[in-house]
């Protein structure tokens, strides 16, 4: 089984994932994690900071010569302001001491406040720093592994910003894998030109009224083997398995597998992808095919083979360029607006690559647990003799 674990402050010296119950012999370098996180700071709408983040990262542990050792792979990647400037470094420090500017008029939609209640600080950066979406990049570096291992079995994970604010893509094209460059280079990583165009118009509307903006993103994963996950439990099935680990990420306020919620208000008969056998398929001896992806791939908490596809709804940021919500400040109870920290105009087209991160740890986890192997070659084998099992 998988198992990962992040540490670290968004304006700390480093973020940490310790990733665990890799097979051996998987090939990594730190140029596919790099890559990776590349495309998580793209995107029409981030701030400042990712214009100057370098995400350097070094592999601490777990790889030898360009190969995991089954050991636990421990990944760090530098913030890069902690490096430029010592503006930080009194602020984070670890040492004993207190701050000079606490932040207490909390943000309404941010995890301020209840944070502050919850863990007893007068602070809030005690909160937001652990809070901050920063903490995804550390997500993403495990991700990169986890998709590694899911090439093996020919699988990949993909994603595209359907929604930005009030712009909607309409057309129903799906991105394949070979699409995936293309969408990378759209500003907004929109796979729907016009929709891409308009999004951008939304983008700039917000930022000129100091406001954010949130969307929805679709991840597709291709190739996805039948079998993965289980209906005999709970927490075996692979759709709560996703949606779990969708909605974990920050700002995430919705996930839907397929087309649940349309699905929901129409008749059975018409709400089910219909099963057909097609020759063609499996090299010509046949396989099963659904003739839609209504489910997203999943039926009964288990991978159909089919399409995977799970989207996320994103709200908008909580941090305002030009803060108007109420709130109150936490020393003197009285009325004000929040205080100002830089921020982004919308995260969304980061959002959908950190969502792609979530459904590839989640596929590699279930096909850790379904095909096991100490070594690359024993996991790839054994995933190949349960596929001749098939039909
Ligand atoms: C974030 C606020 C911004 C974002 C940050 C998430 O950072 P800062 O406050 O340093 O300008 O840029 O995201 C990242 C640094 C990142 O790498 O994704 C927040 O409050 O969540």
């Amino acid at each position: 089984m998988l198992r990962y674990l992040t540490a670290g402050e968004s304006h700390g010296q480093a973020l940490v994932v310790i990733l665990e119950g890799l097979p051996a012999g998987l090939e990594l370098t730190v140029a596919d994690i790099q890559s990776e996180l590349a495309r998580r700071r793209l995107g029409y709408g981030r701030g400042p900071r990712q214009r100057f983040e370098q995400d350097e990262v070094t592999l601490i542990g777990g790889v030898r010569h360009g190969r995991t050792l089954g050991s636990p792979l421990a990944i760090e990647i530098k913030n890069s302001e902690w490096f430029r400037s010592d503006k930080w470094h009194e602020e984070m420090s670890p040492a004993p001491g207190v701050t000079n500017d606490p932040l207490t008029s909390v943000r309404p939609g941010h995890a301020d406040l209840v944070g502050m209640q919850k863990y007893g600080f007068t602070d809030a950066r005690d909160v937001l720093e652990r809070a901050s979406a920063r903490e995804t990049a550390a997500r993403v570096a495990a991700g990169a592994v986890a998709k590694k291992l899911l090439a093996e079995l020919g699988v990949s994970v993909i994603s595209h910003v359907i929604q930005m604010g009030a712009a909607r893509a309409t057309g129903t094209a799906r991105p394949t894998p070979a699409d995936l460059p293309a969408v990378d280079a759209d500003e907004v990583r929109c796979f729907d030109a016009a929709a891409s165009a308009a999004m951008i118009d939304e983008v700039k509307a917000a930022a000129k009224d100091g406001d954010s903006l949130g969307g929805v993103v679709e991840v597709l994963a291709y190739g996805v083997p039948v079998g993965l996950g289980s209906h005999v439990h709970w927490d075996r099935k692979i759709d709560a398995a996703l949606a779990q680990a969708v909605m974990s990420i920050q700002a995430v306020k919705g996930v839907e597998i397929g087309d649940g919620f349309e699905v929901a208000g129409r008749r059975g008969s018409n709400a089910h992808d219909a099963i057909v056998w097609d020759e063609s398929l499996n090299g010509g001896s046949g396989d099963y095919r659904r003739e839609s992806s209504l489910a997203g791939g999943t039926e009964g908490g288990i991978t159909t083979g089919e399409l995977l596809v799970v989207r996320a709804a994103m709200k908008p940021l909580a941090t305002l360029n030009r803060p108007t919500l109420k709130t109150v400040d936490v020393v003197t109870k009285e009325a004000t607006v929040s205080f100002k920290e830089r921020t982004d105009v919308t995260a969304v087209p980061a959002c959908a690559v950190v969502a792609e991160t979530m459904v590839a740890l989640v596929l590699a986890t279930e096909a850790q647990r379904k095909f096991g192997g100490d070594s690359v070659a024993e996991f790839v084998g054994n995933a190949k003799a349960f596929k001749a099992t098939l039909p």
